[in-house]
């Protein structure tokens, strides 16, 4: 078994529903157990350059499992989870539906064309770090350090629901 963290992030539709339907699809999901559900944030945008004032906000969360599945099986079933909900891919960085984020699989470091471990940018998002202190506050990002010392570093604005 592995303790995978992952983060959610909608913008578009019923936030709310979406990500309880999707917590639930994966707590449906043989071979995942979940162990937390964060608090959820409002968040603004972040685009490429910087907060988009005119984007719809963001709700953002993390979601802590223990799994039997491999990290790229895991990443399969999070498409599928998006997918599902309506999440198209245009722009880069655009408004979705639901994005489901694998930050954290076991403190693995992988880097091959699919799946990038621990995910590059969750270091300096509080959007990420806040959700998973309150969840654990122990937790510790492979090759950056204790989370809660990286979320006292990252300035982006979070907002308890
Ligand atoms: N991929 C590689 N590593 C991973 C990983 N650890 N977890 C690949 C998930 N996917 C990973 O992702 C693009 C490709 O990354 C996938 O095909 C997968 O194989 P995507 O979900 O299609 O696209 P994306 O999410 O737009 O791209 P990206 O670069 O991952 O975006 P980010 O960095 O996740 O940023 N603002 C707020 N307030 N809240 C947010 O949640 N999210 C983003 C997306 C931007 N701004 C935001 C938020
Ligand atoms: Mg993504």
């Amino acid at each position: 078994m592995s303790r995978a963290v992952i983060a959610f992030g909608a913008n578009l539709g019923d936030r709310e529903a979406t990500i309880a339907a999707a917590t639930r699809e994966l707590a449906d999901t043989r071979g995942v157990e979940l162990v937390a559900v964060s608090p959820v944030y409002e968040t603004p945008a972040l685009k490429e350059d910087g907060v988009d004032p005119d984007a719809p906000g963001y709700l953002n969360g993390v979601i802590v499992v223990e799994t039997s599945l491999e990290a790229h099986a895991l990443l399969d079933l999070l498409q599928a989870i998006e997918a599902r909900h309506g999440r198209v891919r245009a722009e880069h960085w655009g408004d979705r539906t639901l994005d489901l984020d694998l930050i954290d699989f076991g403190g693995r470091v992988i880097s091959d064309e699919r799946l990038t471990l621990p995910h590059p940018r969750a270091w300096q998002r509080a959007f990420v770090l806040q959700p998973w202190l309150d969840v654990e506050p122990d937790a510790v990002l492979t090759g950056r350090g204790p989370v809660a010392q990286l979320r006292a570093a990252a300035n982006d604005r979070v907002e308890r629901r």
